[in-house]
């Protein structure tokens, strides 16, 4: 694999870094190797590949060449040495948990999760003897207290799904290895490697949804983990080959591959769209607060422009009059597409409490900073104005009682 342009910048790496046209033909984009097993020249050599003597590819649920192309481009846009595809974010992150975690652990993990991450833990490993605390990870002296001789790993998102709280990874780096076998796994999917790169800042492990930004057009679902040679191969011999078998289809490698060439361009248009309408929103009568990173009014508005290169794509925000002025909000958008999931060039609305986060009951939604009025906007790709506008013809609607039903008419639904 070649790798002439490692010393090249980000999106040069995006777009080519490990692939030489000349040496596949002159194909312009790599080709998509669909074999699921690989031939043997020899029973030795494929015993050596069986047992990690020999390099080779022998089956694509451990590796294939278009999902290494894919991993060589992750490993060199985060930093790491090595990275492992897999066919969604929660593969990734359950791989990572088993790979990493034994009955008697414990991992400490901060307050705020995406939902299935949450399930994951709580109804997943937590029932299989590992033990999970959640700790306010922006209070160090709370860590340090949580730390035991049992932790084996530190896991967030910064920012974290809904409530974009942000965890200092330099900070909680320092404290998670001032002691042996601690690993710290950051989830950077809000961010992509374009805007933070936890690696640079200390942290072990980066887990994706590749499904969001960093394929950026909705349509695949994807994973991948980073980190250094030796915690990937284990991820991908246990928590890949042995205890999910979530491998991503040599397919999704490609879109994901042509979704990396634009990822730099799309989070600058993400994040000004973003901007403008954060702007918006909070000047705007109707509105409670307003959550995005880059507002001077947001509470970790150092740490952001610290660690992050732009405030992202995604806001949260609350209308006065609660949830109920926020769902007449949701379904009086007329651009804005009511759906979970985030980063597509489609702009999108959801409601965390009832939907990505309904797996927290109310009590742990109110634990855990996630309040019933957040509504969350995924900015997507579209003109600012025209953004502006829909947004603000919803907020007009949204305080009277004149919206149409629109999640009742199947048709009518965005
Ligand atoms: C969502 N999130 O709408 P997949 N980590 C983070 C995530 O936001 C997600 C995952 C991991 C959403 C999905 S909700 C049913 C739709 C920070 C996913 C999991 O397995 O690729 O979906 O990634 O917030």
């Amino acid at each position: 694999m070649t790798n002439k342009h490692s010393t090249c910048g980000f999106s040069t790496r995006a777009i080519h870094h490990g692939y030489d046209p000349k040496d596949h033909h002159g194909a312009l984009v790599p080709p998509i190797y669909l074999s699921a097993t690989f031939a043997f020249p020899t029973v030795e050599y494929g015993a050596a590949c069986f047992a990690g003597e020999a390099s080779g590819h022998f089956y694509t649920r451990i590796s294939n060449p278009t999902l290494a192309l894919l991993e060589s481009r992750m490993a060199t846009l985060e930093n790491g040495e090595a990275a492992v595809a897999f066919s969604s974010g929660m593969g990734a992150i359950a791989a990572t948990f088993w790979t990493l975690l034994r009955p008697g652990d414990e991992v400490i993990v901060s307050q705020t999760l995406y939902g299935c991450t949450f399930a994951l833990l709580h109804h997943g490993i937590g029932e299989f003897g590992i033990k999970v605390r959640h700790v306010d990870l922006t209070d160090l002296a709370a860590l340090q207290a949580a730390l035991s001789p049992a932790t084996r790993m530190i896991y967030c998102e910064t920012p974290a799904n809904p409530n974009l709280r942000l965890i200092d990874i330099a900070a909680v780096a320092r404290l998670a290895h001032q002691q042996p076998n601690v690993t710290l796994v950051v989830d950077n999917t809000y961010c992509t490697p374009y805007l933070q790169r936890p690696l640079e800042l200390g942290a072990d492990v980066v887990v994706h949804s590749a499904t969001k930004y960093l394929s950026g057009h909705g349509d695949i679902t994807a994973g991948i983990a980073v980190s250094n040679q030796a915690l990937a191969q284990r991820i991908r011999l246990q928590g890949l080959k042995d205890l999910t078998g979530a491998v991503m289809s040599p397919q999704d490698a490609s879109l994901l591959m042509r979704g990396l060439k634009t990822l730099a361009l799309r989070m600058d248009r993400h994040c000004s769209n973003a901007q403008a309408l954060a702007e918006a929103l909070q000047a705007h009568p109707a509105v409670e607060s307003v959550i995005y990173p880059g507002l001077r009014s947001f509470p970790q508005y150092e740490l952001a422009t610290r660690q992050m290169k732009l405030p992202g794509g995604m806001i949260a925000f609350e209308l006065k009059g609660g949830i109920e002025t926020g769902r007449r909000f949701m379904n009086a958008l007329q651009l804005f597409t009511r759906a979970v999931s985030l980063g597509d060039a489609e702009s999108l609305a959801q409601h965390p409490a009832s939907m990505t986060h309904s797996t927290y009951t109310p009590e742990q939604l109110a634990q855990h900073g996630i309040s019933e009025g957040l509504v969350r906007l995924s900015v997507g790709l579209e003109d600012v104005a025209d953004l502006l506008a829909d947004v603000h013809q919803a907020l007009a609607k949204c305080g009277r009682n004149t919206v149409r039903q629109a999640a009742t008419a199947p048709s009518a639904v965005r």
